[in-house]
């Protein structure tokens, strides 16, 4: 099979030394192109992470690449001040050869990072003791984050989880239906018109000052922190693409989202889609144990406000590229992105139902 890429031409550009031997695409990132670029260095095989950036929508790579430098540098400093291991604990950058952060083939930029080995991403929770793990991780990196100055970081995708805008940008899909898929799905569209109400729950609490502006991940998946193979601890947290302002809120909410339903995230048939409880409550309590003082009374109150919101944000967001005909989530079928929408409603109709009792769980 044709390589979609020229990889051998392109890893020669950073400084990479060894021989070529392979690059497969690996991950179920949505976002980027990712790859395990294989070279032979010294007559054994060292693996590198090659990533294509999407810069349909990342449109300043140059800003992009400026965070993730200043965020790497940091979570490294970090990882070596508590004595830890930095080329496993955190993502590090291997520079291109003209000594930038990635390299542009003049259509396509493209990065590398060292490759994590002996650790793992989950696309669904088999073991909730992972689960606990990855939410240590996340709570730890908040932690982390608290002490990052979030005025050295460029907004590099404004208004990410504004959930009154991702509102009007449905509307605006719904109106434009550009495919001509909005008839076929009424249905959806009237369920996220009926729940209008949710969006400012956040938004408007971050406006009035009740909820803290804080630099956070804002891309909190499972599959967004590698767990240690042997020990099973959440060693790095990856995919920093959307460090930004943003709240702590949907950072544990985004992990409520993913990690909770058992099944994944475009999972068709929606019996199989549930929003559990039990791992409502591991996620928390591995994520209050690690997230550190600075958590207000308001943020955990909001907690649960926040899972519900990623959740509907994030439905609201697959039916959008639906209606635009997939142009911004990678698909690999045909009906993939409504299928995802689906998911999203579903959960969220099983979290307003037990709004109070997680609320009770998060103040507790
Ligand atoms: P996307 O933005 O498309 O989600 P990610 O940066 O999350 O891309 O990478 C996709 C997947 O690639 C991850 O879920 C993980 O499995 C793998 N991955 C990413 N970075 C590394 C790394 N440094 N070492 C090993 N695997 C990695
Ligand atoms: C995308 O890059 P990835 O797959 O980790 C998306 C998130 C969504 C998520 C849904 C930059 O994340 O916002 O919540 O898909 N990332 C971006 O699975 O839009
Ligand atoms: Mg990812």
């Amino acid at each position: 099979m044709k390589e979609e890429f020229d990889f051998k031409t392109i890893y020669k550009h950073f400084a990479v030394e060894g021989e070529y031997v392979s690059c497969v695409r690996c991950g179920e990132g949505h976002i980027n192109d990712t790859f395990k670029l294989t070279v032979q260095e010294g007559g054994r095989n060292v693996n590198y992470l090659l990533q294509r950036i999407n810069n349909r929508l990342f449109s300043d790579v140059e800003k992009l690449m400026h965070n993730i430098e200043l965020v790497t540098s940091f979570c490294r400093r970090s990882v070596e001040k508590r004595g830890g291991d930095p080329k496993r604990e955190c993502l590090n950058i291997v520079p291109a050869r003209d000594g930038k952060s990635y390299y542009f083939d003049g259509k396509n930029y493209f990065r590398i990072y060292l490759f994590i080995e002996d650790a793992t991403t989950y696309q669904v929770v088999r073991d909730p003791r992972d689960f606990y793990e990855s939410a240590v991780a996340f709570g730890n990196f908040a932690n982390l984050l608290a002490e990052f100055d979030a005025s050295q970081l460029y907004e590099v995708l404004p208004d990410f989880h504004n959930t009154k805008v991702r509102y009007r940008n449905f509307l605006n899909a719904v109106e434009q239906d550009s495919c001509g898929r909005a008839k076929e799905v009424e249905k959806e569209i009237e369920w996220v018109k009926a729940h209008a109400d949710l969006c400012g729950q956040i938004v408007d609490k971050i406006e009035s000052g009740e909820i803290p502006l804080r630099v956070t991940h804002n891309d909190t998946k499972l599959n967004n922190v590698m767990l240690d193979n042997k020990t099973g601890k959440g060693i790095a947290v990856i995919d920093l693409d959307t460090v930004m302002p943003g709240s702590l809120c949907y950072d544990f909410g985004d992990s409520i989202r993913f990690g909770c339903n058992p099944a994944a995230e475009d999972e068709p048939d929606l019996s199989k889609v549930n929003f559990r409880y039990d791992l409502y409550e591991t996620y928390l309590n591995g994520y209050l144990s690690a997230v550190g003082e600075s958590v207000t009374e308001e943020e955990r109150r909001n907690l649960p406000t926040g899972a519900i919101l990623m959740t509907y944000e994030c439905g609201m967001r697959f039916l959008t590229d639906y209606l635009e005909g997939d142009v911004y989530f990678r698909t690999t079928r045909a009906g993939q992105n409504l299928d995802r929408a689906h998911t999203q409603f579903k959960l969220v109709d099983d979290m307003l139902k037990l709004r109070d009792k997680m609320t009770e769980a998060a103040v507790k």
